[in-house]
């Protein structure tokens, strides 16, 4: 989980390894280029995306109530981007510190990360913000003796991974918290096929457009010569693995080129690459998972419609004591 995306050897790379395997797939990392991160903001602004609305809406009801409980403790944020819904939280954390207070936020973009700490820093005056530019590995790596502290990790990220990737992740972030510290994790629920099949098909298109980006990337990093319009957005609900599958459909027999490692893939018309899973969760399942990994539900969060849920975790000493309590 460790290699930068905007490496076009290792982007070459993993294209190669991803049209190689079967079913093909693409790492949904490379959907975020400049344009893509772009269109993903778009994305959350659709009337039939409901998670970021959702979960905007839970922070806002509970911000004041969780800087009391857990005090202004500093809050790291994994994949924090533009740290939007964070504001909500640090307006309530600046209301409750007497002091100082520290917000360390992580992505993989410097740039995304200057630009929000000069803007939360404008509005707090005793905010301190050290992003970090890195992986979030090595992030909760270097966290670990910050104690105590709140981890953030929200807009259900956590179900764009694999199902192996979750658990690296768990155990990574299991790693990182000293017992009593807590964790704000975002997951977005299983719910009505319609709700969730039209949140990746919006009537605008954006969706669409952010999983062509990808396609049309690779012809301008790789050169991988897809011609315009050959590859079309589908996306639907796999009931087994309750999870959104989101693939590019190719419309026509397509030679995909890979010139810096001088590899040619024949895509039949027809044939699939998917980009992206996004997995939709059951609080229950999520709890067990989450107490093989040390952290007790603490409380469960969801919006007024139930769409989305926040949980409050926290690390303890022994697997045995995170049994659900919420
Ligand atoms: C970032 N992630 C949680 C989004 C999701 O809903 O899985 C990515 C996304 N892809 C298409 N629409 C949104």
């Amino acid at each position: 989980m460790d290699e930068q995306t905007d490496d076009p050897q290792a982007f070459a790379q993993s294209v190669a390894r991803g049209l190689s395997s079967r079913p093909r797939q693409l790492d949904c990392r490379y959907l975020y280029d400049e344009i893509g991160s772009e269109l993903f903001a778009r994305i959350t602004e659709q009337p039939e995306y409901y998670p970021t609305r959702a979960e905007t809406e839970i922070l806002a009801d509970h911000a004041d109530r969780l800087a009391s409980e857990l005090g202004a403790v500093p809050i790291c944020e994994l994949g924090s981007g533009t740290s939007e819904k964070t504001r909500l939280l640090l307006d309530a954390w600046s209301r409750q510190a007497s002091d100082t207070f520290h917000y360390v936020p992580v992505d993989i973009d410097p740039a995304v990360l200057r630009a929000a700490a000069s803007a939360l820093c404008e509005r707090h005056e005793r905010l301190h913000v050290s992003g970090l530019a890195t992986s979030y590995e090595s992030a909760l790596e270097r966290l670990r003796e910050v104690t105590p502290k709140l981890v953030l990790f929200l807009g259900s990220t956590i179900g764009n991974f694999e199902p192996s990737d979750m658990d690296t992740f768990l155990h990574q972030l299991e790693a990182a918290l000293q017992p009593g510290d807590a964790v704000l994790l975002g997951i977005d629920l299983v719910k009505d096929v319609a709700v969730l099949e039209a949140a990746y098909n919006d009537a605008a298109g954006v969706t669409e457009r952010f999983t062509i980006n990808l396609f049309e990337r690779m012809n301008r990093e790789l050169g991988a010569g897809i011609p315009e319009k050959a590859v079309e957005h589908v996306a639907f609900w796999n009931e087994r693995s309750d999870r959104i599958e989101i693939y590019g459909r190719f419309r026509e027999d397509v030679q995909i080129d890979l010139p810096g490692l001088e590899r040619r893939f024949e895509i039949e018309s027809g044939e699939m690459v998917r980009v992206e899973v996004s997995r939709k969760f059951r609080v229950e399942q999520m709890g067990e998972a989450l107490a093989r990994h040390r952290l007790r539900l603490d409380q469960v969060l969801t919006d007024a419609d139930g769409r989305f849920a926040v949980l409050l975790l926290r690390r303890t000493r022994q697997p045995e004591e995170a049994a659900f309590a919420a």
